[in-house]
């Protein structure tokens, strides 16, 4: 089966993504890159984040009223992971997920552990590709939720990344998944806070900050000029 978006008559792509702020938006940024990673050809809808009709106007997309939402013909599919699920299913040669049943569940595990947890560590450590905060690194905050992030990103290295389970590659299971879309944040959020890795994880965030994809979004994000300001700090539970 090949991948699966048509172009019109007129060259207009049936799939369009709708994002919010890129230098901010972290959940936005992970069905960006699995949707690049399927090199299907897509509309982008940018919205700003944190402005006075940024509900309203996420609403004329999102039924949660929430950014990113993925319209492709007449179906709408939001929440990060089910986007990047979705586009495992309609683009089956971008190999979102390995063929291996084994790689394929790690990495499913690992997607979903992202997706549902580290709470403490994005509400400390807000995405903000654009700035350089080493100054005020807030890794001591949630210490134990970096070093279980190096760990997975160790395990899935030693067991799939390295033995390629997935094609080839510096990523989680080899070549680029969609394990690494939803890490892809945490990724940025480790470089602007100036978060320690052992060689294994620092090795790995290179090659995510290196993707063209990532370069693409990052663009983007540099060009944007509203600065939201921080304020909130939580200790890890
Ligand atoms: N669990 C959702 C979270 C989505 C989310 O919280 N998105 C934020 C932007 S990063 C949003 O839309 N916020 C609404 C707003 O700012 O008004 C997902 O995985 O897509």
């Amino acid at each position: 089966m090949s991948n699966d978006a048509k172009l019109d008559d007129t060259g207009h792509t049936d799939l369009t993504l709708i994002v919010g702020s890129k230098n901010y938006s972290s959940w936005s940024l992970r069905p960006y890159l699995a949707l690049k990673a399927t090199a299907l050809p897509f509309r982008e809808v940018v919205i700003p984040l944190r402005a006075d009709d940024t509900y309203r106007h996420i609403r004329l997309y999102s039924p949660s009223g929430t950014v990113p939402v993925l319209i492709h013909g007449a179906i709408k599919v939001w929440e990060s992971l089910a986007i990047c699920e979705y586009l495992a299913e309609i683009a089956p040669d971008a190999n979102l997920w390995p063929k291996d049943a084994e790689a394929r569940a790690f990495g499913r595990s690992i997607a979903n552990e992202v997706h549902a947890g580290f709470a403490a560590l994005r509400q400390n450590m807000p995405m903000d590709i654009a700035r350089d905060r080493r100054h005020e690194s807030r890794a001591h905050l949630v210490t134990d939720q970096i070093v279980r992030i190096n760990a997975i990103w160790s395990e899935a290295r030693e067991r799939f990344g390295r033995r390629g389970a997935n094609g080839e590659g510096p990523f989680l299971l080899g070549g680029f998944s969609n394990a690494d879309a939803m890490f892809a944040p945490i990724v940025t959020r480790f470089r602007t806070y100036g978060v320690t890795l052992d060689e294994t994880g620092q090795k790995y965030c290179d090659a995510i900050l290196a993707w063209p994809g990532f370069k693409e979004w990052e663009a983007a994000a540099l060009q944007e000029t509203a600065v939201f300001q921080f304020d909130v700090f939580q200790k890890a539970d």
